[in-house]
């Protein structure tokens, strides 16, 4: 278990969550609106950058697609900033949000997710390391643009594949305040 800042208590019933941005049909969904959705379950591993992993993991939970297909992505979008309470923000490129097996979970290993883990509600992305799965998830910054968030401001990968051991950037983000500036 690891987090940055306090521990929030979300309360389902306060819950929200909402797509914005270089979308044409932004959303706002709550718990109620959530819990009727059709439901997925994905077991995986999870790869924090601190070299920890924890292995077959059951988590039950709506599909991300699903929820992007109805927020209508624009052709122009490339880039998400995912937003969790208090204040993280992580960002990750659209093609790595925008696939099977990414899920708003409700549930692990049979239980609902403790405030601990992110409940009521966080966002799991299984190929990517875990800092990309923001808890107490409340939204998607649908943008044109790569934008980092808290940890890759601070020096860790702009995608974060455990795989390619991305684990920090090096000069990632100078090379893309550079680039922006060009
Ligand atoms: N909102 C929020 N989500 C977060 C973090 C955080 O600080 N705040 N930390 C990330 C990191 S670095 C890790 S390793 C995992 C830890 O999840 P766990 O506490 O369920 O093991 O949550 C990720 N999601
Ligand atoms: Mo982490």
């Amino acid at each position: 278990m690891l987090h940055y800042g306090h521990l929030p208590v979300v309360k389902p019933a306060e819950w929200h969550f909402r797509i914005w941005g270089a979308v044409d049909a932004p959303f706002q969904i709550g718990w109620g609106d959530l819990d009727h959705l059709p439901r997925e379950e994905v077991l995986c591993d999870l790869h924090c950058v601190t070299r920890w992993s924890r292995f077959d993991n059951l988590f039950e939970g709506v599909s991300v697609q699903a929820l992007l297909r109805r927020s209508a992505v624009r052709p122009t979008a490339a880039f998400a900033v995912i937003h969790g309470a208090p204040d993280y923000t992580t960002n990750l490129p659209l093609a790595d949000l925008d696939r099977p097996g990414n899920l708003l979970a409700l549930k692990h290993d049979g239980e609902p997710l403790s405030a601990e883990h992110g409940g009521p509600v966080r966002l799991i992305v299984p190929h990517l390391y875990f800092w990309k799965s923001a808890k107490w998830v409340t939204g998607f910054e649908i943008l044109d643009e790569d934008s980092p968030g808290f940890w890759e401001r601070n020096g860790y990968h702009l995608r974060g594949d455990p795989w390619a051991e991305e684990r920090y950037g090096g000069d990632d983000y100078l090379r893309m305040r550079r680039g922006s500036k060009r």
